[in-house]
């Protein structure tokens, strides 16, 4: 094979929360973005009790597109995009969560924009629930710690499926599912999950009970889309970041084992349909007893993902130490920096060769298609007063990562769907609630105060990934 193959998904990635906006409008109701306010790198997010007064909630207007979708597909359109990755507004479709009936002007709200899309020869690549899950289904039923959620996801994505399935085809259920393998801090479990914790409370169970029932939710959305429509292709989206050991001391190279099945079990059960043994054995080990019946497994059996969608930006590194002799992983503890890399203004280790290797990784264990459905630059972007931005920076960070994916694919061989960068159109940080950290091509003229006109131009980078899908990848 000499490069990409013909209908490579080349696009760009977003999630509705993170750009849409309006979030009031057309009957929506409060998701868990809707209650975090801004923070910044090493500022974690507050979440508060509903929506308060006084409080910064960035998500809340985010970058309007709900209102200025046609004119920023219009620029997708401009820089070639065969495809482009957004989430459905659960909140839009059913505010509660809980309803029988979805809201109408949701539906149509998505119609309208997937039909945006298709007008210009964008495919839409659809995720079911990215961060963004009900907060009323927080407050009513503590999260995804109840069975309930699995019927109300389900409900959802039926709705969901049967309303667009001719006009979308690729869809995934739960966003980076596997981040709440950092179940010590308060971010991932709440947006993954709409997990509170009670002070003193043993998470690691908890976490581990939410997971199941959103995989078995998963597999039945699965089973539920292969009914409605056998055209359909469902995927998972797991967080890639693999874990390296720090040296090639054996117990170093066992903490980095433990540490990637900790984390991408997930992919195990999404993609085999069953608990990997290591897993259940530690459930035992640690005594953890959960809810897991005999039709929760014949479900996952039945419900095994189409492809693998991945986000990758960055890769991690562990060590063993003494005090821990089982190498256990705990994530918030266990990574260490990796001296051969260089980092994000955030913190972010960049490291290209790494995604060769997590493409090669997933391919070496599925034999699934994969499909990189985030990949991407954080950084602090200085416009130019036409709104130009030389973000050669950027350039430099996303054509080093496509020659490595381009290495696994041409050298090694793996099957890889498409690409869609992370960030597209500059918005809000999901980690951080703030508008400076940027991974755009497209330029939006607002600050982490909310000021700006929210008037959009092109960076430097818009040319460049505009000549690199033109070009199917040749010219970096
Ligand atoms: P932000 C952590 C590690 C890897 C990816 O992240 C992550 C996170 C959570 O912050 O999230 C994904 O905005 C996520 C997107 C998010 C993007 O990466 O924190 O799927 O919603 O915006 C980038 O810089």
């Amino acid at each position: 094979m000499s490069g990409f193959k013909e209908g490579f998904l080349w696009g760009g990635a977003v999630a509705a929360h993170q750009l849409e906006g309006g979030w009031k409008e057309g009957g929506k109701g409060i998701s868990v973005a809707d209650v975090m306010t801004a923070g910044a790198h090493g500022v974690p997010r507050e979440i508060t009790d509903g929506v308060l007064q006084g409080k910064n909630y960035p998500n809340h207007e985010a970058i309007d597109f709900y209102h200025r979708y046609k004119e920023d597909i219009q620029l997708f359109a401009e820089m070639g995009f065969k495809c482009f990755r957004t989430s459905i507004a659960w909140t839009r479709i059913f505010p509660l969560g809980d309803e029988q009936e979805p809201n109408e002007a949701g539906l149509k709200f998505y119609d309208d924009l997937f039909d945006e899309c298709l007008k210009h020869g964008i495919e839409p690549v659809i995720t079911l629930s990215h961060f963004e899950m009900p907060y009323h289904l927080v407050t009513e039923y503590g999260g995804w710690r109840n069975r309930k959620l699995i019927d109300f996801f389900v409900r959802f994505s039926k709705v969901v499926f049967t309303r667009y399935q001719h006009k979308v085809k690729y869809w995934m259920t739960f966003n980076e599912i596997n981040n709440q393998a950092n179940f010590h801090e308060d971010f991932a479990p709440f947006t993954n999950s709409g997990l509170k914790y009670q002070p003193g409370e043993d998470r690691e169970p908890v976490m581990y009970q939410a997971s199941h029932y959103e995989l078995v939710a998963s597999a039945l959305a699965v089973r539920a889309a292969r009914e409605i429509n056998p055209e359909l292709q469902v995927g998972c989206m797991i967080a890639m970041c693999p874990i390296y050991p720090l040296t090639c001391a054996p117990g170093d190279m066992m903490m980095a084992m433990n540490a990637m099945h900790r984390r991408y079990w997930f992919t195990d059960v999404h993609v085999r349909g069953k608990y990997p043994q290591h897993l259940l054995n530690y459930f035992e080990r640690r005594g953890f007893e959960l809810d897991i019946t005999s039709e929760d497994l014949a479900a996952l059996a039945e419900g095994c993902v189409d492809y693998i969608g991945f986000s990758y930006y960055m890769s991690f590194a562990t060590k063993a130490s003494a005090d821990n002799p089982q190498f256990d992983y705990d994530e918030s503890k266990s990574l260490v920096s990796n001296p051969y890399v260089q980092k994000s203004d955030w913190g972010w280790q960049i490291d290209p060769v790494g995604l060769r290797y997590s493409l090669n990784w997933f391919w070496d264990h599925y034999q699934l298609p994969l499909f990189i459905v985030e990949n991407g630059f954080g950084a602090i972007d200085v416009a130019q007063e036409d709104g130009y931005v030389d973000d050669q920076y950027r350039i430099d960070y996303l054509s080093a990562h496509v020659a490595e994916m381009k290495k696994a694919v041409v050298e090694d061989g793996v099957d890889l769907m498409g690409y869609t960068p992370w960030g597209c159109i500059d918005l809000v940080s999901a980690g951080t609630g703030e508008m400076k950290k940027r991974y755009g091509f497209i330029y939006v003229d607002k600050d982490n105060e909310g000021n700006g006109s929210l008037s959009r131009s092109r960076k430097k980078s818009f040319k460049w990934y505009q000549d690199v899908i033109a070009t199917n990848g040749e010219k970096l």
